[in-house]
């Protein structure tokens, strides 16, 4: 994403004039670099010194990881063209092509890697956020399907399958549930995941934690990360595909015993819990088209997808901060950029929040909306410590019914 600001020339700013503030580098740690343009265009150095300013943007908002950069732009009266006016842009506009490369792990990295493997039988594959990646989702499956990891997919993870854990939210914060899911090496990959009750249980393992990572810092999440591997995912699963021996078994099979009795009860508790939120998104689920996208708001709207197993839609979801302040924009901004159905869930606060991103005269005849509309932000009736503050019902309007019915 590129931030472009329009502002005030620079020697206007702090003189007590109309609309000046303190924009150059406004955003703080919050992009990931920030430009700001020439006060005035005269010269062919400006043009070039903007033309370069703006290359540079652009390349490092597309470098991996990608993230968002700020181009500040003053600007001098008059601000409108007079009659008759045109700009006249170059022909040739100055384009800085960036290449991508392939950063692959040395042979000695390699070696090194085979070498602690061979002490490995319990490796547990977290997939943190990213978008879908079908080259990779097939050598997960079949590395499952070998029995040879155990690969976990929150629903933003975008890599579920019937190979994969995806129901773990339902269970994973029972205490002592089994002492065969302890892995003896974590491997992961892309950003966040979104249950708590596994990120405390990689936390409170012994495991070694590797994290695989073609670019930038990688984040020690899980408390446990001992080593870093700056290679693309798909390079590493392909080598661990020829190089893993074989592992145990009773470690795969508690996973997924698991799994596979969340997935055999949860249409028995859908069907008793009678009609709310949960069985509503659950039967909506069920008419959006597989070849789509799901935009979901936090907090309960990517919570249920996420309890609700496998998708094999692309789900999108602002986490990090986990923000309820963009998520009709984000999903109203994708509207844009494919023709595929985009179907933004979300609860009435984070709707409500944002209805800005509604505002504007461009038709979205492929946006779809769901709104679990429980009057207030449900998710504080149901975590410990919100629910029994006196506040609750004044300052957010909670229907006094809820949860009895999701
Ligand atoms: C900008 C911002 N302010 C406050 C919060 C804290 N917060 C998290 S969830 C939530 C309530 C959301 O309510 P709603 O959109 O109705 O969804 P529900 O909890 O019912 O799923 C709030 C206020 C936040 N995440 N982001």
């Amino acid at each position: 994403m590129l931030v472009i600001t329009a502002d005030r020339p620079n020697e206007w700013i702090d003189q007590y004039d109309g609309q000046t503030i303190f924009q150059e580098g406004v955003y703080g740690n919050h992009v990931k670099g920030s430009f700001q343009f020439p006060n005035s265009i005269g010269t062919e150095d400006d043009s070039w010194l903007a033309a370069r300013l703006s290359n540079e943007a652009i390349n490092l908002s597309k470098k991996f990881p990608c993230g968002p950069v700020h181009l500040n732009i003053p600007l001098k009266e008059p601000f409108y063209p007079t009659d008759g006016e045109s700009i006249q842009f170059p022909e040739k506009p100055c384009i800085f092509n960036q290449h991508s490369s392939n950063v692959q792990l040395s042979d000695e990295s390699f070696a090194k890697l085979k070498n602690r493997l061979d002490g490995v039988h319990r490796i547990l594959v977290i997939v943190g956020q990213q978008r879908p990646n079908l080259e990779i989702l097939t050598l997960l499956n079949s590395l499952s399907d070998r029995h040879q990891v155990v690969f976990i997919s929150d629903c933003i993870g975008n890599m579920q399958s019937d190979k994969s854990i995806t129901f773990h939210d339902h269970w994973l914060g029972i205490p002592q549930l089994s002492s065969n899911l302890e892995p003896d090496l974590i491997i992961s990959f892309g950003k966040s995941i979104i249950s708590k009750a596994l990120k405390l249980f990689l936390r409170s393992t012994k495991a070694s934690h590797w994290h695989i990572q073609e670019d930038g810092n990688a984040k020690d999440t899980f408390q446990r990360l001992t080593r870093i591997l700056p290679t693309h995912p798909k390079a590493f699963f392909k080598w661990l595909t020829e190089n893993l021996q074989p592992q145990n078994l009773e470690f795969y099979q508690a996973w997924h015993s698991f799994e596979l009795k969340v997935k055999n009860e949860l249409p028995k508790v859908l069907n008793r819990v009678g009609f709310g939120e949960y069985s509503a998104l659950h039967a909506a689920l069920q008419a959006i088209p597989k070849l789509s996208k799901i935009h979901a708001a936090n907090s309960m709207s990517v919570r249920y997808l996420n309890f609700l197993g496998a998708r094999e839609q692309e789900v999108c979801c602002n986490r990090g901060t986990s923000g309820i302040d963009g998520s009709s924009s984000t999903a109203v901004g994708c509207t844009f950029t494919t023709k595929e159905l985009v179907t933004l869930v979300t609860g009435d606060l984070a709707f409500f929040y944002d209805r800005n991103a509604f505002w504007h005269n461009y038709a979205m005849p492929n946006l779809r909306i769901i709104l679990l509309n429980n009057h207030g932000g449900g998710i504080f009736r149901i975590i410990k410590g919100p629910n029994e503050q006196p506040e609750l019902e004044e300052f957010l309007k909670l229907n006094k019914n809820y949860p009895l019915n999701i």
